[in-house]
């Protein structure tokens, strides 16, 4: 450990299952009881610009009724102590880590509690329905959607992340199945730049076999056991 300063840490839906939240591809996930065509690509969108606002503004309403579970609590007691560089760069569009304490995050793929303008390109804070076609406070345009990266859109801060990742000397990967990219490249990245690597999932991911090390278990108890390990 005393090698180690600067941390990367990537956090997935498996992070948010235990307060509540759905992850997308376990069983009983988003995507078993939605097609991902229709509701996270911007071809979806076009097509029936209804369903993906209900689909959004019902997960909007519900991580408004959740809170953080013990792993985000672990992870943000980490971001308050650790004096090495930390970057926590969720795929989640959930807020658990800032509500949990945590600042050092940055979400890739948008946030369910921010709506994007179509015309302007300006973010707003939203937490209430963009079903009714709200006026964007910037424009004035009702071309508000919900501000999360879909399937063919760049995720966001890849640069940021990239330049985290080049310094890292371990990066940490908890509750995230490795089948979406750029993300699910991390680990590979990290390596191929001298990092050490570390998977904390329920199961084995798709990439497990690119981590140095990876154990199973519920993010609720492996995350606080790894970060008692980091603070010693
Ligand atoms: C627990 C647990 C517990 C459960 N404790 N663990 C062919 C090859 C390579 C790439 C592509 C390709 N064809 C197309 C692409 C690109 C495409 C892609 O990856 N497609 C794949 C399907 C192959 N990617 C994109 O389009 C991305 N953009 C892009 O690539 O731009 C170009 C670019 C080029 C170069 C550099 C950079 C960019 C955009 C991807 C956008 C993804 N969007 C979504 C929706 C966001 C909004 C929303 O929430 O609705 O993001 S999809 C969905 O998947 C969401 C998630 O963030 C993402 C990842 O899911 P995650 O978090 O891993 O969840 P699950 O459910 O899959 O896994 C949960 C895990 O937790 C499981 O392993 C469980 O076991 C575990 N678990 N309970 C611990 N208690």
């Amino acid at each position: 450990m005393e090698s180690i300063r600067n941390i990367i840490v990537l956090t997935g839906a498996g992070i948010s299952a235990e307060s509540g939240i759905d992850t997308f591809r376990d069983a009983g996930g988003l995507w078993e009881q939605h097609r991902v065509e229709d509701v996270a690509t911007p071809e979806g969108f076009a097509r029936d610009p209804q369903l993906v606002q209900r689909f959004y503004d019902a997960r909007r309403e519900a991580v408004q009724q959740v809170d953080p579970n013990p792993a985000h609590d672990a992870l943000a007691l980490l971001d308050q102590r650790w004096e090495g560089e930390l970057l926590i760069v969720t795929q989640n569009v959930d807020d658990l880590h800032e509500r949990a304490g945590a600042s050092r995050v940055l979400h890739m793929h948008g946030e369910l509690l921010s709506a994007l303008c179509a015309r302007c390109e300006t973010r707003h804070k939203w937490s209430e329905s963009l079903l009714g076609q709200p006026a964007c406070p910037g424009c004035g345009e009702k071309a508000l959607r919900p501000d999360v990266v879909w399937f063919g859109e760049m995720p966001y801060q890849m640069d940021r992340i990239y330049a985290a990742l080049r310094r890292a000397d371990l990066f940490v990967s908890i509750g995230t199945s490795g089948a979406v990219y750029p993300a699910a490249g991390f680990v590979r990245d990290a390596r191929e730049m001298g990092a050490k690597t570390l998977e904390l999932n329920l199961e084995r991911s798709e990439g497990s076999y690119w981590f140095e090390e990876s154990r199973q278990g519920r993010a609720s108890k492996l995350v606080p056991e790894w970060v008692a390990e980091m603070l010693g």
